[in-house]
């Protein structure tokens, strides 16, 4: 008699938390998606990992098969003791997902961000005045884009947005940086967070309190709505909390992304130059292409036939999102930033019911900053290759120098 045997594909046998895969994940994305719609990946106990568009976007939005509530990391919830108390929007599935998320979406939602427009496009100009001081046309400013335009311009304006003091913001990094670790194995870059993960959790935990928040911003909005009983108030400062662990790190590193595609592709940024409308469509195409965050977990909450195999119920599916943002069967030349495409459809900010609550507010953040550096840059050249900041969930620079040439104002 003979058996057979479903071949394990060899890219299974991969760590895609590895330094080797994170500092270059296209390779291995691309093995993936050829190895089927879902391939077991053994290097962790029982974890299955989703590659292809397609199949990345059903499970994302089939929040029932595919939920949340057990972590979107690794760990599962339901056999271990999460690091920190779950987050209510993130790490839930309806129907506890629904009130927080009902009451953040219209604070975070354009209508109430046009309030913030005018002060944002003006910080920007503020922002890159600063930074270009007396520089004028004609002249060259050498830049690291990563610290001077892509981490600084955040952090002026959204912890003033959220309403929180100006003393111990530079906690906010370096807690997101272990945050976005900690959804991944518990491996060297998890280790190296570890010792100071206390300090900053304590501190960002201290700014969710309503008397330390200023009375305008979108953290006493949440409060208010606690006030209208929409959330109780042992849920609102975890709302808070949710948006000072996702708000920052992401949008730096999405700024990192559009600024490596806009300094890569001077067509690109002559175009924005001459239409500053598009913006948003520069940004959109720069998360497609970069994907700044790459991976969240899914828990199959009963067993799931996909393709010719069963995730079986309990198993943790790690989806791909850099990858289906870069699936051939989805996307011509995906590997091309590409402005003349529709990146619409991309799962850079997730899909379905949890997909990116913060996503206004990212863009007007890009839009602002791309505004205001049109209006002086010329060109944008790189002077050396970036390097990489490895995380386990994200896509990050730690640097990337850059020559800003000045120029007249576009006509
Ligand atoms: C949260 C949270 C944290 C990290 C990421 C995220 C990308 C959400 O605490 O709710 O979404």
């Amino acid at each position: 008699m003979t058996t057979t045997l479903r071949p394990v594909p060899a890219v299974g046998a991969v760590d895609p938390f590895s330094p080797e895969v994170l500092g270059d994940p296209l390779p291995f994305h691309a093995a993936l998606r050829d190895a089927g719609p879902v391939v077991p990946l053994s290097r962790y106990d029982g974890l299955y990992g989703m590659g292809r568009h397609a199949d990345v976007h059903a499970a994302l939005v089939d929040w029932q098969r595919f939920c949340s509530g057990a972590g979107v990391g690794l760990s599962n919830f339901r056999r271990e003791e999460p690091w920190r108390p779950p987050s209510l929007l993130l790490e839930t599935d309806p129907p506890h997902h629904d009130a927080p998320r009902h009451v953040l979406a219209p604070i975070l939602g354009p209508r109430a961000l046009r309030r913030l427009q005018g002060p944002w496009f003006a910080a920007a100009e503020e922002h890159v005045e600063d930074l270009l001081a007396d520089a004028g046309p004609g002249e060259t400013v050498a830049v690291d884009a990563m610290p001077a335009l892509a981490e600084s311009f955040p952090l002026r304006v959204f912890p003033d947005a959220v309403g929180i003091p100006r003393e111990g913001r530079e906690h906010l990094l370096p807690y997101g940086d272990h945050l976005f670790n900690a959804f991944g194995p518990s491996n060297e870059l998890v280790a190296k967070g570890a010792p100071h993960v206390a300090e900053h959790a304590a501190w960002v935990n201290a700014q969710c309190r309503r008397e330390v928040l200023s009375d305008d911003g979108f953290g006493a909005a949440i409060w208010a709505a606690a006030d209208r009983g929409d959330i109780t108030g042992e849920q609102a400062p975890l709302v808070v909390r949710s948006l000072l662990s996702a708000g920052v790190d992401t949008t730096v590193h999405g700024l990192g992304a559009v600024l490596r595609a806009l300094a890569t592709h001077p067509d690109a940024w002559a175009r924005l130059r001459h239409d500053p409308a598009l913006a948003r469509v520069v940004f959109d195409e720069a998360i497609r292409w970069e994907s700044p965050v790459q991976t969240f977990f899914r828990t199959a909450e009963v067993d799931v036939p996909v393709g010719d195999t069963v995730v079986p119920e309990g198993a943790k599916i790690l989806m791909f999102l850099g990858s289906a943002n870069h699936d051939p069967r989805r996307w011509t030349d995906p590997d091309r930033f590409d402005l003349t495409r529709d990146p619409s459809g991309h799962v850079g900010f997730g899909m379905g019911l949890h997909q990116c609550v913060g996503q206004h507010v990212a863009r007007l953040e890009a839009a602002a900053l791309l505004a205001a550096l049109a209006a002086r840059v010329e060109r944008i050249e790189v002077a050396a290759e970036p390097t990489r900041h490895l995380n386990n969930t994200m896509r990050a620079f730690a640097s990337q120098p850059m020559r800003l040439h000045l120029g007249q104002a576009p006509s």
